[in-house]
C-alpha cells in the first residue's frame, strides 16, 4: 500500500493518539481526559481524588502558563503530578502527551488522568489516547453551556456536573442541562457533584473503577 507521507497536523495527532492509547492499554491503564472551562473545579476534583481515590494514578495538568494546578495536587499529597505549559496553546495534543508519558513508570499506575487546558471548544476535539472523555460543567457558569458549546457533548461520555453547592443561591435549571446533554448524546452519564460537600464524587469515583474493569 501507499504511504501516505504528506500528513495534515490533525491526522498526525490522531495516529499519535492511537499510539498513546496503545502504550497505555498495555501497561493496563485507564485514561481520562477531563475537559472544561476555566475554573469549573477540574483541578478541585483531581485534589479530591488524591485524597479520596485509593488507586494507583498519575495526573498530567494542561495549561497555558504555570505549574500551579500540578502544584496544587502534589500539596493535596499526591506526588505523581505533572505539568505540561502549552504557551498560550488552548489544548493538548496527543504529542505532549507522548512527551509526558515518557517520564511516567507506567508500571507502577492503574489509571491516568489529564486536565487539559480550562477551554469548552478547542481540547473538544483532540484525540489524546484517552479512554474515556470527560466534560466539567458548573453552577456558576450558566444553564446555557451545552447548548452554545456543543463539539464537546457530542464526544464527552461523561458530564460532571460541578458545585452544586451553589444551586441554592444561582438561577441554574439542572433539569434543562441534563435534557440538553442527552439531546447531544442519549448515552451520556451524568453525575451532580460538589467538591465543597462532596457529593456526587465518590459515585463518580465508583464508577471509574467499574469502567477500568470492564
Ligand atoms: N462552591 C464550590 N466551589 C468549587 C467547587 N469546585 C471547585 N470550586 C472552586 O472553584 C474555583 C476554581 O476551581 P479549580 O479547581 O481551580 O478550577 P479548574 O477547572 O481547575 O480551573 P482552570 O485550571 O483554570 O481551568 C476554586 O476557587 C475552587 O475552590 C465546588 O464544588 N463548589
Ligand atoms: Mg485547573
Amino acid at each position: 500500500m501507499e504511504k501516505k507521507v504528506n500528513i495534515s497536523a490533525r491526522e498526525r495527532n490522531d495516529l499519535i493518539a492511537a499510539e498513546n492509547r496503545e502504550i497505555l492499554s498495555n501497561n493496563g491503564i485507564f485514561t481520562v481526559n477531563i475537559i472544561g472551562s476555566p475554573g469549573c473545579g477540574k483541578t478541585s476534583i483531581l485534589e479530591y481524588t488524591a485524597n479520596h481515590f485509593d488507586e494507583k494514578f498519575a495526573v498530567i495538568v494542561g495549561d497555558v502558563k504555570t505549574a500551579l494546578d500540578s502544584d496544587r495536587i502534589i500539596q493535596s499529597g499526591h506526588s505523581s503530578a505533572y505539568a505540561i505549559e502549552t504557551g498560550g496553546g488552548c489544548h493538548l495534543s496527543a504529542q505532549m502527551i507522548r512527551q509526558k508519558i515518557a517520564e511516567i513508570d507506567l508500571k507502577a499506575i492503574d489509571y491516568l488522568f489529564i486536565e487539559n487546558v480550562g477551554n469548552l471548544v478547542c481540547p473538544s476535539t483532540y484525540d489524546l489516547g484517552e479512554n474515556l472523555k470527560i466534560a466539567v460543567l458548573s453552577i456558576p457558569e450558566g444553564d446555557e453551556k451545552v447548548r452554545k458549546y456543543p463539539a464537546l457533548f457530542l464526544r464527552a461520555r461523561v458530564a460532571l456536573i460541578n458545585k452544586i453547592d451553589l444551586l441554592e443561591y444561582l438561577d441554574y435549571d439542572i433539569e434543562r442541562v441534563k435534557a440538553d446533554c442527552l439531546v447531544h448524546n442519549p448515552k451520556v452519564k451524568i453525575f451532580e457533584t460538589s467538591v465543597k460537600t462532596g457529593a456526587g464524587i465518590d459515585d463518580w469515583l465508583a464508577y471509574l473503577r467499574e469502567q477500568r474493569k470492564a
